[in-house]
């Protein structure tokens, strides 16, 4: 089955997961026929440079200078920064390479220019060959924060990073999300998009601050909507989200990640392991599909933004 190229798609990305599938749409997509939009709930500063863990990470990915490994940070990285910092007595607990660093330093002296993050990130995208267009939600600050039994409220990546998402969780608390808006972009291409397609990000940390930022009326609804399951098998490929979903008391699978964006979707789109969770979620009223979700190579990724694709195109 061939993909119809002429949908104007906007997907919603986390962090590692989300950005193999972005990568993905942006190999069967004309360029600009994809708008990604991308969390910055995990930003923060580090050494005094803001960082911006979720839209490095899909930018690297996009343009093929992501770290196979890891995910997040650059290929073929070095170190000699860090190790003179450890040295130093720096704070090494969040590690940045040398070729990342350029990034963090190169962003903040903008920034602190007062060059909105937005405007940064598409110059940084057409420097790196990265053609569609990759929105940070938003410009203004939006921290997720995420509150734990042993240390209260935490900061995202002291949860994630410090604390290696030891601690357990009770809930999140989005700060800044009464004031802060979508970036510039965000609003335009929802309004342009023919369907909305939630990568396999995790649901509580990585799209609840995207979907939080957009209008609260859901006006911005005017399309269908597919998610992809990042849970397969009652557990996640990479990141926390089964064990957070476990200890809000939810059993972690691929219906709890439907029923979490139950009234958004239309269609679901699960692994075939959970092939028997397909008739849960119809039950409601998500129209399931099931494929091989997992994306160990660059063809995986390609495949299932075919399939999802495909999928998009019952409900347009
Ligand atoms: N994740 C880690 O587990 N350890 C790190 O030291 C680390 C450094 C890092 C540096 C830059 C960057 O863009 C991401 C980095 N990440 C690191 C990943 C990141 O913090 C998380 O994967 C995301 O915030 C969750 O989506």
């Amino acid at each position: 089955m061939t993909t119809k190229t002429h949908l104007k798609i906007v997907a919603l990305a986390g962090g590692v997961g989300g950005a193999k599938l972005a990568d993905g749409l942006a190999r069967c997509l004309p360029p600009e026929n994809l708008t990604i939009i991308v969390n910055t709930g995990d930003d923060f500063i580090h050494w005094g440079l803001n960082i911006s863990p979720d839209l490095d990470t899909v930018c690297y990915t996009l343009a093929g200078l992501a770290n196979p490994e890891t995910g997040w940070g650059r290929r073929e990285e070095s170190w000699q920064v860090f190790q003179q910092m450890e040295r130093l007595g720096a704070e090494s607990w969040f590690r940045l390479g040398d070729k990342d660093l350029a990034t963090h330093l190169e962003r903040t002296r903008r920034l602190k220019a007062g060059e909105p993050l937005s405007t940064i990130t598409r110059d940084f995208c057409q420097r790196w060959g990265v053609e569609p267009l990759i929105l940070p939600m938003s410009d203004t600050p939006l921290a997720t924060m995420v509150q734990t039994v042993e240390f209260g409220e935490l900061a995202f990546q002291e949860y994630f990073v410090h604390k290696q998402c030891q601690p357990q969780v009770t809930g999140f608390r989005f700060a800044g999300a009464d004031s802060a808006t979508p970036a510039p972009g965000v609003l335009a291409a929802l309004q342009q998009a023919d369907a909305l397609i939630i990568c396999p990000s995790n649901p509580w940390v990585s799209i609840d601050p995207i979907l939080q930022i957009l209008p609260q009326d859901g006006s911005w609804r005017r399309f269908p909507i597919v998610a992809v399951s990042p849970i397969i098998g009652g557990a996640t490929v990479k990141g926390p989200a089964a064990k957070m979903y476990a200890e809000l008391g939810i059993t972690p699978s691929a219906t709890a990640v439907a029923q979490h964006y139950a009234g958004l979707l239309a269609g679901f789109v699960i692994d075939a392991v959970d092939a028997n969770l397909a008739e849960e979620v119809r039950a409601l009223g998500i129209q399931p599909s099931i494929q091989n979700t997992l994306m160990k190579s660059a063809e995986d990724r390609e495949r299932l933004a075919k399939d999802v694709l495909n999928f998009v195109e019952r409900f347009v």
